[in-house]
């Protein structure tokens, strides 16, 4: 019984000092994103980001990081990602534990354009800026959800028009190619889709497979190699990212047909500009996403400022990068 007994004492005296501290809390103070904070305290900005394994977002982190080193007395920059492109509920977690830090702002490449509204939506109501980059969230959604998060990021159908009709004019019509697409549920995804779909219709080329690879290199090598041994007269593989593009070339010389079968990719990565100019890989598409993060980063300071400033969306550049280009 004495062992129950002991440590009652202690626990009250716990629950009377936080009744006590809880009166002389102002309610309005709740919320940590209300809390008053010091006038001139530099703004905290959190840059949310997907897989950092994928060197896209290393080069978005590192141009973000070099504005705030230029811009120190403007802001504070914390820089956030996932481990796995798929880990949506690790990017959940992070929007609210950015916002119960108190961040005046977030600027967030979300890994989904659906699921991450509803954390979003509760990052605005608790009074936190929110800027969306690179891969759009659903304007659907958001209209129902009456919520404006502007966006800045690049016309995803157009750049991978442009790296589908430059492998086009190396192919004839007839020939059939494979597509390795992003996750479906992303709008970036879904528009590179639509952009490969429209070059290859345009040049009378077959697409005779398209499936997801989630946007990894992996799942891309595992499921290029099958799709190559069911297709044996493919004459190219549409990636929908550059990781995926690497993934596709190793099952492509896995398979012996390496110079035979063309690989195209998205993003211009490290990795693939190599690989380009190696003339391993046919061509990408730069998104600049370094720029892309710190055109955020300007938005969410703009509307730290002014909250109730009218921010108009973004349209950011998109480049084909081939074997020319680089040289
Ligand atoms: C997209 C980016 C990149 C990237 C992919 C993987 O949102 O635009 O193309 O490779 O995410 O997460």
């Amino acid at each position: 019984m004495n062992e129950f007994r002991t440590p009652l004492i202690p626990c009250l005296l716990l629950a009377v000092c936080c009744l006590l501290l809880s009166c002389t809390q102002p309610a309005d103070q709740a919320e940590p994103a209300a809390a008053a904070k010091p006038e001139n305290k530099k703004p905290r900005i959190a840059l949310i980001m997907k897989s950092l394994a994928n060197d896209f977002f290393s080069s978005m982190a590192k141009g973000a990081e070099q504005h705030q080193k230029e811009h120190s007395g403007d802001y504070e920059l914390i820089v956030n990602g996932i481990k796995d492109e798929r880990d949506l509920s690790r990017q959940v977690a992070l929007v609210e534990e950015m916002v119960a830090s108190g961040v005046d702002a977030i600027v967030i490449a979300p890994a989904d354009s659906k699921a991450l509204v509803p954390a979003l939506r509760r990052a605005r109501a608790a009074g936190v800026v929110v800027v969306n980059i690179d891969n759009k969230l659903d304007e659907e959604i958001l209209t129902t959800e009456k919520i404006a998060i502007p966006f800045v990021g690049p016309d995803n159908q157009a750049g991978a028009k442009k790296v589908g009709d430059y492998l086009a004019s190396k192919l004839k019509a007839g020939d059939e190619v494979l597509m390795l697409e992003g996750i479906r549920t992303s709008f970036n995804g879904t528009q590179r889709r639509l952009g490969f779909e429209a070059a290859m219709k345009e040049a009378g080329v077959k697409i005779v497979d398209s499936q997801s690879a989630q946007w990894e290199m992996s799942m891309a090598n595992t499921l290029a190699l099958s799709m190559l041994s069911e297709h044996p007269n493919v004459k190219a593989i549409l990636a929908a990212n550059d990781s995926m593009a690497l993934g596709a070339l190793a099952a492509v010389k896995n398979n012996g047909k390496a110079g035979a079968v063309a690989v195209v990719g998205f993003d211009n990565i490290a990795a693939v500009q190599q690989a380009i100019k190696d003339g391993q890989i046919l061509a990408t598409a730069d998104q600049h996403g370094g720029e892309l993060a710190v055109f955020g980063i300007e938005h969410a300071l703009l509307l730290i400022k002014d909250p109730n400033a009218k921010i108009e969306d973004r349209e950011t550049p998109v480049d084909l990068i081939t074997a020319e280009v680089l040289k």
